[in-house]
């Protein structure tokens, strides 16, 4: 009987890709799902009720992939990660579905607009940036690709804070994302796994002679999913992201509720919810909480078990089919006790060989490293983990014992190589390298960017590169094509499409068809009529978050990302002050008027990015106000950057700053997403800028500065920037505005630990590319006066960064990493169920 319903009203679904089925679906959301009449409906109601009606179509085409998965057991991909910024999702979804102008249309004939609702979704911000972004990129290239992959991570209740600029300077206020019922997450109380902490290990000899170990008296906390479906673009597949919300377990709280204490039951309740309340907001920066580890081994414990208890439904015991059927992807050492925790289950609860074990480890996993800095290379203190994680501890040991053995076997004698490639640093309080668990746990480790995957070699992982020099290769990043193109720049989408057709979105190697009218004038004047019409929706952002007027007919140079001194956002306002003194002193004839973007967030603990965020923002008011310079350049800070801020300020943008100190940005993603929109790039050779430059040509594209053997060789010889402050006045100039307060009048010293540390120190050699910066950005103004070499330079950009589509990234995983093959799910079995449910 149920069954038949359900096909009935599956085939009733199918068909609901009408205009008038849609209207139906929202008014049916809203009144029955929502329990609203034509009162007292807010836009948020609204935003809901067509998000469920566009989930609604996703979720035939989930059960669907899941149920094929399932029977054709494919090697399936595992992609954990610590951060997923997934920002909005309605455009995103209705986009993937084909759906998009049938849902725009119901609403009109519903007197409501598709972009308004869509303004009212809130981002899911569970990331800081880059990291957490191209996570994000991936799902979405991994669906498009039709390869059966999961996300894995947190489902954290606050995602990366508010930025709130007071003053000038930044304030953090909560990003309270779910305090509205999220339409996207399907709850799943019945997938729930124990995760324990602390306690103690035993090691028993058992009847057969074997010696078996157990971990007690630990504490519980109960991991629970949520679900939300990933669709592809024009594909019926349908992936999944998980991710775990802590709760407490029952009997953990028994003991307290036995004594009657019920206060301190519940908060015990609380304390333990309290792991995944709130996402660590330092980027490439490792803070050693305890509490961050517990997040990390909270999400490794959960997807371990879910892994592992999905492949015993699948193969039973047959662990040899492990790594043939199960690739798992760790994003960066965030979650690389997976290894352990796989070892453990293993040995201690499947009763495997050490070695067997082990050898199923590594065929597993694979390991991406995003960063050099010295500073975001996670180290856990030894005495912490065995407080926290006593049996992991014991299996860290044990497999740094197997790997130390091995070296040593390779290389007698060599302590001192040891001691480089020990999982445990030894200098001052032990720790365990993080990224060292990674590397010997892996069968593939890989960089980000070529530049980046090369200085990873000789640097961080240098005598690992030795070891096993085919362990380590590179994957360039990528962004999706959908969001940051199709998404977010419709206009410049349409005139695509209009141009190429529009299999380019599945393909973007096909945007190099542009290459043919990138000199016809009336195309180009298309381009620019285009590229003008983004401005529009920034312009009335910057005014409504800042009050700060801007011009359309200005060039739009923006730098947008987390703020960091190795990013030199710095850099970028000593240009913005050189070139307001040079127009205050020589109002210039060829001066090409500007409009100087800033965005990003500063982890609320480091103080020198708020400086330069609080000193960014009295530049702005200082120039803005100027009446002499007003009209020629404005400057604004816009506050809260995200993924949906970043959808209304890329389109707009006609020059990208990507300057970072060569060396420093393992790839960088805005630079791809910045290009894909035809902005142009100024940037150093750092990151994937370096690729990017070998697809634009040379001739499209803004290089300068030190490379990073130049960085390498300047600090080597121990770098002073005197040198280069006593060969530019202009320099000097402006630096003494930075010394003697000009920019805070009413604060002296404000911005003094700016100037001491550019002058005496300079890590990032900011001064060293200075001069060169300027003469650089004087060869952007040319271009851009020219206008016909700009249109040419803009529309070459997006034509010839085809290779930056995380299509082609995943692509390459799947070959090179996972060995992981596409299933397809077949539209027609949509139409006829093939699975008779039974009760
Ligand atoms: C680690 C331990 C404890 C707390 C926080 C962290 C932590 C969190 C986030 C460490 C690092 C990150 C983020 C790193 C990151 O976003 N890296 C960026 O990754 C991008 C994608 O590969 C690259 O494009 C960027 O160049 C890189 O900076």
């Amino acid at each position: 009987m149920l069954t038949d319903h359900l096909v009935e009203s599956w085939q009733v679904t199918c068909r609901g890709t009408s205009v008038e089925s849609f209207k139906l679906a929202i008014l049916n959301n809203l009144q029955y799902r929502l329990a609203k009449g034509h009162q007292h409906t807010t836009q948020y109601d609204l935003f809901q009720s067509v998000a469920y009606a566009a989930a609604d179509h996703l979720v035939e085409r989930w059960i669907l992939t899941q149920e094929t998965y399932y029977r054709e057991k494919p090697k399936r991909v595992y992609y954990l990660s610590m951060e997923f910024l997934m920002g909005r999702t309605l455009g995103n979804c209705l986009i993937n579905l084909g759906l998009y102008d049938t849902c725009k249309q119901a609403l009109e004939e519903l007197g409501l607009d598709l972009e308004e609702m869509r303004e009212c979704e809130m981002d899911a911000g569970l990331g800081n940036g880059g990291l957490g972004r191209l996570a994000a990129c991936f799902l979405d290239s991994l669906a498009t690709l039709n390869i059966p992959a999961h996300g894995f991570g947190i489902r954290y209740d606050y995602g990366l804070f508010n930025q709130k600029i007071v003053n000038g300077r930044q304030m953090e206020t909560p990003d309270s994302w779910l305090s509205l019922p999220n339409p996207w997450e399907v709850a799943r109380p019945e997938h729930v796994f124990t995760v324990r902490f602390g306690g103690r290990t035993e090691q028993h000899t058992e009847r057969d002679g074997a010696t078996r170990a157990y971990w007690r008296d630990a504490d519980e906390v109960l991991a629970m999913a949520y679900d939300t479906p990933v669709p592809g673009y024009q594909t019926h597949n349908v992936n999944t992201l998980r991710l775990w919300t802590a709760r407490s377990s029952d009997e953990f709280n028994l003991d307290y509720f036995n004594h009657g204490d019920y206060i301190a039951a519940c908060e015990k309740k609380v304390l333990t919810e309290n792991i995944t309340k709130v996402l660590y907001p330092n980027d490439n920066v490792s803070q050693g909480k305890a509490l961050r580890l517990k997040q990390e081994y909270f999400l490794v414990s959960a997807s371990i078990q879910d892994i592992v208890q999905r492949f015993k439904g699948d193969f039973g015991n047959d662990w040899s089919a492990f790594p043939e059927s199960i690739a798992i992807q760790l994003n960066d050492t965030h979650p690389a006790l997976a290894i352990p925790e796989l070892m453990r289950i293993l040995v201690d609860e499947e009763d495997l060989s050490w070695e067997k074990a082990w050898a199923i480890c590594t065929n597993t996993f694979a390991y991406t490293n995003h960063t050099l800095m010295p500073e975001a290379l996670e180290q856990w203190p030894v005495r912490l983990m065995e407080a926290l994680l006593p049996r992991h501890m014991e299996i860290i040991y044990r497999i740094n014992h197997y790997f130390l053995k091995e070296v040593a076997r390779q290389y007698p004698g060599d302590v001192e190589r040891l001691r480089r490639l020990s999982l445990i640093a030894e200098d001052g309080e032990q720790r365990v390298r993080m990224a060292h668990l990674a590397v010997v746990g892996s069968h593939k480790v890989n960089g980000v960017a070529a530049l980046h995957s090369h200085l990873m070699r000789e640097t961080i992982f240098r005598d690992f590169a030795e070891l096993w020099p085919k362990k380590f290769t590179n994957v360039t990043n990528g962004v999706t094509p959908r969001r940051w193109l199709k998404k977010a720049n419709p206009p410049l989408s349409n005139l695509i499409t209009s141009a190429i057709g529009e299999e380019w979105v599945k393909d973007l190697s096909r945007l190099r068809e542009l290459e043919r009218v990138a000199d016809d004038p009336a195309f180009q004047e298309e381009w620019r009529r285009v590229k003008q019409s983004c401005k529009g929706p920034l312009i009335q952002l910057v005014q409504d978050e800042t009050g700060i007027s801007i011009s359309a007919n200005t060039l739009f140079d923006v730098q947008v990302k987390r703020i960091h001194e190795y990013k030199r956002q710095l850099l970028f306002a000593l240009y913005i002050i050189a070139s307001y003194l040079r127009l205050k002193e020589e109002p210039q004839v060829n001066w090409v008027p500007r409009t100087f973007l800033v965005a990003g967030k500063a982890a609320p603990g480091y103080h020198t990015a708020k400086l330069i965020i609080h000193l960014i923002n009295r530049i702005a008011e200082t120039i803005n106000s100027d009446r002499s310079v007003r009209d020629h350049m404005r400057v604004a800070f816009i506050p809260n950057y995200r993924v949906s801020a970043a959808e209304r300020i890329i389109p707009a943008a006609n020059l990208s700053e990507q300057i970072s100190t060569a060396g420093t940005e393992a790839s960088g993603t805005g630079n791809m997403k910045l290009a894909l929109n035809g902005a142009v790039t100024i940037g150093t050779l750092d990151g994937a800028n370096i690729e990017i430059r070998e697809e634009v040509g040379e001739d499209n594209i803004f290089i300068f500065g030190h490379t990073a053997a130049q960085i390498d060789a300047l600090r080597a010889q121990g770098y002073c920037p005197s040198a280069f402050i006593e060969s530019s006045p202009l320099l000097q100039r402006v630096l003494h505005l930075l010394a003697c307060d000009f920019f805070s009048p009413s604060e002296p010293g404000l911005f003094r630990p700016l100037y001491d540390n550019l002058v005496h120190c300079d890590y990032f050699c900011l001064l060293a590319d200075f001069a060169d910066y300027l003469a650089c950005q004087d060869r952007v103004s040319d271009a851009y006066q020219d206008v016909a070499r700009w249109t040419r330079m803009s529309i070459l950009n997006v034509a010839r960064c085809g290779k930056f589509s995380s299509d082609r990234t995943i692509a390459q995983y799947a070959q090179d990493i996972w060995e992981a093959k596409p299933v397809e799910v077949l539209p027609e079995v949509l139409t006829s169920p093939r699975c008779p449910i039974t009760l």
